[in-house]
């Protein structure tokens, strides 16, 4: 049984943008999505989030950038601090505090780095030794896409069909030294509807989705084999194809969701034209209107420059791979 601890632990982990994206779960209370999803973790946007178990308190206390959070939040966080617990054989209060290094407006998904961050300094607070498999299988319980950002650099979530077998392993490939993304952050209105809600509409009402789940297995696979033979047109080619694919999920479901606007349009055919000009580059674009550009290194200088003539240069934001979880 792990010893009860109040020993204060801070772990930061990074946010990740899937290449081949997780859209549907198939249990939503243990997370278990209806595919495989393939992510490159980022380094530029990452969560530090420090937590300590307590007596002296008489429930959770939880700050996210020195803030209470609302009741809605905190259920969630408390939640999954529960099963923490509930593996720690403990029963003492928390108090987390989070800083999120993720630009709201960057469309980067916080609650990745977010639950990574906390499902590793929440555990080793709570006298728990996990090792990276099954961080991964806890961050999961938090949110689907954090159980990839244990790991750095390219990584798969593995699918599986219960908690056990459902978790993210790190993937090689030598592309990893030449890859970038570069993020437009064009929107800053809060989205009407979250990836939890919209994934679970696409589930029940698309009549694509069934096509979707035949689509991902290929997808994943394809990729595979391009971090293999580091085959940088392949990977952005299906990257790009599969992003718009889960957006025809989301437009099919009913009601219709559509995450674009008009900005996100005039990227799409701005990244065309940059590679009909030989510049070589791909977009793909998450649960709202931000896209984020794929491109080597050699590139970045100059898709840089051209999107800060058309957007502020503060949202034009490159990232490079990022490392996974670590310990203050
Ligand atoms: C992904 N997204 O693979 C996909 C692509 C957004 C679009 O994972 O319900 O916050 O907490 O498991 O992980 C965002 O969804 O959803 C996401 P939950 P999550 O990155």
């Amino acid at each position: 049984m792990a010893t009860p601890s109040s020993n204060q632990v801070t772990a930061k982990a990074h946010t990740n943008i899937a290449l081949v994206k997780y859209w549907g779960k198939k249990d939503e209370d243990l997370i278990i999505p209806q595919t495989g999803s393939l992510s490159l973790t980022l380094d530029h946007f990452y969560t530090e989030t420090t937590v300590s178990f307590s007596k002296g308190l008489k429930t959770d206390t939880i700050k996210i950038d020195n803030q209470l959070v609302n009741q809605k939040n905190w259920q969630k966080i408390h939640s999954f601090l529960n099963i923490v617990r509930k593996k720690a054989h403990i029963n003492l209060p928390a108090e987390v505090s989070s800083f999120n290094h993720v630009p709201y407006a960057a469309g980067l998904a916080s609650s990745a780095s977010a639950f990574a961050a906390l499902a590793a300094a929440s555990s080793r607070a709570a006298g728990l030794s996990l090792n990276k498999k099954q961080l991964s299988q806890l961050a999961r319980r938090g949110s689907g896409s954090a159980c990839r950002s244990i790991f750095g650099g390219f990584v798969e979530w593995i699918a599986g069909q219960d908690d056990e077998s459902s978790y993210a392993m790190p993937l090689k490939s030598d592309l990893i030294n030449d890859i970038r993304i570069v993020a437009l952050t064009i929107k800053t209105s809060p989205k009407k509807f979250s990836s939890r809600k919209a994934m679970r509409l696409s589930v029940q009402t698309s009549p694509y989705y069934k096509s979707w789940i035949q689509l991902v297995k290929h997808d994943l696979a394809a990729v595979k084999i391009t971090l293999l033979n580091n085959d940088f047109s392949t990977l952005g080619h299906i990257s790009e194809l599969n992003a718009m694919r889960m957006h025809a999920l989301t437009m099919s479901s009913d009601p219709s969701i559509l995450y674009f606007n008009e900005a996100t349009l005039r990227i799409i055919n701005s990244v065309k034209q940059l590679r009909e000009k030989g510049i070589e580059c791909y977009y793909t674009i998450d649960a709202g209107p931000n896209v984020k550009i794929i491109c080597k290194e050699k590139n970045v200088s100059i898709i840089s420059k051209y999107f800060e003539k058309i957007f502020d240069k503060n949202r034009v934001i490159v990232a490079k791979p990022g490392s996974g979880v670590t310990y203050e």
